[in-house]
């Protein structure tokens, strides 16, 4: 349907009392505009200083002279912000519930003031390893209160955390370790996930093979499984928690100080290190949250991401906990032990506010509503999408069986890189329309450029490149290590901007549309994968000569990944050798970049130049003959008609 066509859904009753209505957000989102200084000036004092800011914002898009500065001269710390300024009035709340892996065992409720013991214990074990102010520390564990101590403890003696998915392989491991020369990495023994375990310690153990043997292994204990030890490396986290003092000041850091940095990807090279900000990305994340969210006091909120990607860290860790809310971690998967987990956990907890990803709702909805109709889920009031656009039949789904047509949906178009919601509605101010994210939040101001020419698109309707015109508190602020390649990466492109790598329409009502990436970057079940990174796992196999990659449509991942894979010289394709190159390049990444689909491509269109044209092969992979455009200016035009053959005989 076009999107001129798709209604828009009022707002429910019961958000009267929101914290931003239309007339709110229109006044706060001009004064956000004109006045960046004075509205975060403002909103900067959501968080307790130390030392008080006097600059507010002092940044600069130029190309060669990319700096971005908030609050510059201010000094605070991030974990007293989440922990400590609760504690005289909620230290009996719960900050924490934690629903586990196994639907039968006890879930965990853990109070601010626990939360305070846990997070200082934890950072005087790191301070025991040597871990000081500015070291990088890797958390490569699974979704268990451990990873909420460990983060925040970092913040509390200003090491600066690294996250790394526990889905990623020892390789991938190793790379984020060395990248940013981090002096320890903290995993578990295993971990427990939709019934099965995945052996954290031993993947550790591998990646450290790679790896300085100065780096510290600090083991979470976590189910008791049986691992091996290395003695005078390898620390067992929770024996030592109980012997040190439940008491480690925390360290005063400068708003500019890295808070973490979490490795994204992008369309070229290995993933890179996205550096966050201490003063600006917790201000960003904390009014994001309580805004898009609606967020008030007592509120149970639940987002359903992994703590190793950044929703994770910014709605479930930082947002959440900054502004003394009750945030839920769930060890567990959308399926099991049925397709009914999510609404269970939402009434076991009285969940106020559910945030997912299109991905998992799209699968769910394959599994019928009976799993959804045995639940009582009138506590929720708000739902929430991230990650993807979400497809219209998708939304109405979502809206009717779990919202039960009261819920606000908000769909929130955000990246690692902004720290926090960029594109969202709020819920009391702005009418949904199903797959829109529709109106910019506070302090960002998105521009639509024309691809070629680079000229801004005025007025609506308007289709092209999703740009930011200025910068917003929450903007990451280098790559790790490389500040060149930041400035390649997002400003160089479109001079003056901040270039999102996605593309975008702007309907008559100046409602924004995401409608995917225009890079080498797919997006499969919500997740970012650059294609370069899946070619270089498969031509690191020695019988293959040659791979591209690229996203076609998949009915629930939104985006599968679909390999030419042209092999060596003499080496015969077959479904085992198919087989074997999806477990390589599982081992060499991680699951999530297993290819659903590889074609054995004898070989692949490329110009005259040799380079892979990756258009023609996204139109064959997406079944769409008709439109491969010009081709005569390959080197080998019939290559092209040996794949469609290939691609249609497959069935
Ligand atoms: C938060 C997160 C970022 C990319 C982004 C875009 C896509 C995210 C979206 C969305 C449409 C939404 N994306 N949210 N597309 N509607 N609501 O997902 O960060 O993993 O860095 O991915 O995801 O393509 O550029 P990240």
């Amino acid at each position: 349907m076009a999107v001129e066509n798709i209604a828009k859904h009022p707002i429910p009753a019961g958000f009267e009392n929101a914290h931003a209505g239309p007339e709110d957000y229109r006044k706060l989102y001009d004064e956000s505009i004109s006045d960046p200084e004075g509205f975060w000036g403002r909103e900067g004092k959501r968080l307790d200083w130390i030392e008080p800011y006097s600059k507010v914002k002092n940044t600069d898009f130029t190309f060669g002279d990319v700096s971005i500065k908030w609050f510059e001269d201010g000094v605070l710390n991030a974990c007293v912000n989440c922990v400590d300024r609760h504690l005289e009035s909620r230290g009996d709340q719960t900050a924490i519930i934690f629903e586990p892996d196994d639907p039968e065992a006890e879930a965990q409720h853990i109070t601010y003031n626990q939360l305070s013991d846990r997070v200082n214990r934890f950072a005087n074990v790191l301070l025991s390893q040597g871990v000081m102010r500015g070291d990088r520390v890797v958390i490569y564990l699974p979704m268990i209160p451990e990873a909420a101590y460990a983060m925040l403890a970092c913040a509390r003696i200003g090491a600066i955390h690294s996250i790394v998915f526990a889905g990623f392989s020892p390789d991938a491991l190793a790379n984020r370790i060395n990248d940013s020369e981090a002096k320890a990495v903290i995993t578990a023994d295993t971990a427990p996930r939709g019934g099965r375990r995945t052996a954290l310690k031993s993947n550790a153990d591998a990646a450290l093979l790679h790896c300085s043997d100065k780096v510290r292994c600090l083991v979470v204990k976590h189910t008791g499984d049986q691992t091996t030890w290395v003695e005078g490396r390898d620390v067992d986290v929770k024996a030592m928690m109980e012997e040190v003092s439940p008491d480690c000041p925390p360290r005063p850091m400068n708003a500019e100080d890295p808070l973490f940095i979490l490795y994204t990807s992008g369309s070229t090279g290995r993933p890179k290190g996205v550096v966050h900000s201490t003063g600006g990305y917790l201000v960003y994340a904390a009014i994001s949250h309580q805004y898009t969210f609606d967020y008030h006091e007592g509120d149970v909120f639940w987002c359903t991401a992994d703590v190793g990607w950044v929703t994770g860290h910014s709605y479930i860790i930082y947002g959440p906990l900054a502004n003394g809310a009750t945030t839920l971690m769930f060890e567990g998967t959308p399926t099991y032990p049925d397709a009914g987990r999510f609404w269970a956990v939402c009434e076991k907890h009285k969940v106020n506010q559910f945030y997912t990803a299109p991905t998992a709702i799209r699968a769910l909805m394959g599994q019928g509503t009976e799993h959804v109709e045995k639940y009582d889920l009138s506590s929720l009031r708000l739902l929430g999408t991230v990650g993807e656009p979400i497809n219209p039949e998708a939304w109405n789904w979502y809206d009717k069986n779990i919202g039960k047509g009261n819920c606000p949906i908000v769909d929130t178009w955000w990246q690692t890189e902004t720290g926090g919601h960029m594109i969202t509605s709020l819920p009391g101010a702005v009418e949904t329309k199903p797959g829109s994210a529709t109106l910019p939040f506070f302090g960002v101001n998105p521009v639509i450029l024309d691809p070629e020419s680079a000229k801004v698109q005025e007025g609506d309707p308007a289709s092209g490149v999703l740009c930011i015109a200025d910068s917003w508190p929450g903007q990451m602020r280098t790559v790790w290590g490389d500040h060149q390649r930041f400035m390649e990466t997002y400003f160089q492109q479109y001079k003056g901007y901040y270039f999102t790598g996605d593309g975008c329409t702007r309907d008559e009502d100046g409602y924004y549309w995401i409608t995917g990436r225009v890079d080498d970057v797919i997006n499969v079940s919500g997740h970012r994968m650059g294609t370069a990174e899946v070619e270089s796992a498969l031509v690191a196999h020695a019988k293959v000569a040659e791979a591209a990659v690229v996203g076609y449509p998949h009915q629930v991942k939104g985006q599968g990944i679909y390999a030419y894979v042209t092999l060596m010289n003499g080496v015969e394709p077959s479904d085992e050798l198919r087989k074997e190159l999806e477990t390589w390049v599982r081992n060499e990444i991680g699951p999530i970049a297993k290819p659903d689909l590889i074609q054995w491509a004898p070989g692949l269109p490329k110009t005259r130049s040799g380079k892979i044209m990756r258009r023609i092969l996204r139109k064959i992979a997406e079944d769409d003959y008709g439109s491969l455009g010009d081709t005569s200016t390959l080197a080998e035009p019939e290559v092209v008609d040996d794949l469609i053959d290939n691609r249609m005989n497959r069935g």
